[in-house]
């Protein structure tokens, strides 16, 4: 229960005002230990549909990042941030969330995009480099990819509170990865969150690193779920691995959110096993030792282990997931092979409702340059289409 800020009258005090915690920072301290599902008798009271198809979305989630990542090496794809080894997160995540919810991604959460039912090719869109968002937000209730830092947070906030005022039952779930946690959006965010007791649920992907930088140099505080306590909300840490786990916590916070709770930080433990991007050199600033350890504490061989042990996955079950995915995968090849039908022209629209003298001119040369190609026979082909 909050305490508010209380002078008191000095009379027992001996004369200093009298000083009580707002709020009783005990219960918002994080777990001791990152919660864990699999290898626990937890794991038997899951919900095995709900486990079943974790496992089909992590497998799936695996053959999106390697087929991703061959695009961007055919040239088919500007820039790949791969999620491999972080499956677990991404997937809880969607699956965490009802119909009405929203989720606020950031460029590496394409796993958690499709798996809330968006079309694999469309969440690819900005990565490409095509448009900024190649699905409707709205339709889906799944923010545009946020490729600036942390960004997504403070609009995440901005839509549970809005959502609550106008007394929706809209849960917001924005994802961000360590290094946003240094950025000023994040405190922003936070803070906001918890005056207002807005319902969203802020998880953080601790893949170990930004780009090169390691989290150690970036904070040194006790965990990243440590920092909830600071703003006034629980901070929750879970094994990132673990995707019953990541989905329990998240589903909890979830539902505290929806029913007045307020927001609640997340911070789950994993690891980019891949590099930053396909732009990026991983082996030039950790060891492979460090990366061999996590490939063996894996998210998808975990929860397959964990099910067959209970017995909730044949060989059957495990080559129909198999199969699925390598229909994800020549779908998905198929359709990124194709061009794009694009309008250059289109780079002014939407960026203000009155364009300024700047852009009109510049609209103006795009528009010379790309009719005198054409007349020339040299253009790009794509003139005038739709995208
Ligand atoms: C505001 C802002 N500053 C810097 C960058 C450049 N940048 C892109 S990714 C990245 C590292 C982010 O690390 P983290 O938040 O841990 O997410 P991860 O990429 O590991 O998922 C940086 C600094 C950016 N995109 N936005």
């Amino acid at each position: 229960m909050t305490v508010l800020h209380q002078p008191g009258t000095g009379a027992d005090t001996g004369g200093v005002p009298e000083w009580r915690p707002r709020v009783a920072p005990e219960p918002l301290l994080p777990d001791a230990r990152p919660v864990r599902v699999l290898g626990t008798p937890a794991l038997k009271e899951r919900d095995p549909e709900l486990l079943r198809d974790l496992y089909r979305h992590l497998v799936v989630g695996r053959r999106y990042n390697e087929q991703a990542t061959a695009l961007t090496r055919q040239g088919r794809l500007a820039v790949y941030p791969s999620s491999t080894g972080q499956e677990a997160c991404q997937v809880a995540a969607a699956l965490a969330l009802s119909p009405q919810d929203w989720l606020f991604p950031s460029y590496r959460d394409t796993l958690a995009v499709t798996a809330r039912g968006v079309d694999p090719v469309e969440t690819l869109t900005l990565l490409r480099g095509d448009w900024h968002s190649g699905y409707d937000p709205h339709r889906w209730r799944v923010a545009p990819l946020s490729t600036p830092l942390a960004t997504q947070l403070p609009h995440a906030v901005g839509l549970a509170h809005a959502a609550r005022l106008r007394g929706d039952d809209t849960v917001a779930l924005a994802l961000v990865g360590d290094g946003g946690t240094s950025e000023g959006d994040f405190h922003e965010a936070l803070n906001f969150a918890a005056v207002w007791r807005a319902p969203v649920v802020f998880l953080v992907q601790n893949n170990g690193f930004a780009i090169s930088v390691p989290l150690a140099k970036q904070s040194a505080a006790p965990s990243l779920a440590h920092k909830a306590v600071g703003y006034g909300m629980p901070g929750r840490l879970v094994d990132g691995n673990d995707a019953p786990a990541v989905h329990a916590v998240l589903t909890e916070a979830v539902e505290r959110a929806r029913h007045g709770g307020g927001p609640t930080l997340v911070e789950a433990l994993t690891y980019r096993v891949e590099a930053h991007t396909n732009a990026d050199d991983a082996t030039r600033y950790r060891d492979a030792d460090e990366v061999e350890v996590w490939r063996r504490h894996d998210p998808v061989r975990l929860l397959e282990q964990g099910l067959r042990e209970l017995g909730l996955l044949t060989d059957a079950d495990a080559e129909q997931a198999a199969a699925a995915a390598e229909t994800m995968a020549a779908d998905l090849r198929e359709r990124m092979h194709s061009d794009p039908s694009l309008d250059p022209m289109e780079l002014f629209a939407h960026v203000y409702a009155e364009p300024t003298p700047q852009l009109r001119e510049q609209e103006a040369l795009l528009r010379a340059e790309l009719d005198a190609e054409s007349a020339a026979g040299t253009g790009t082909g794509t003139e005038g289409a739709g995208r």
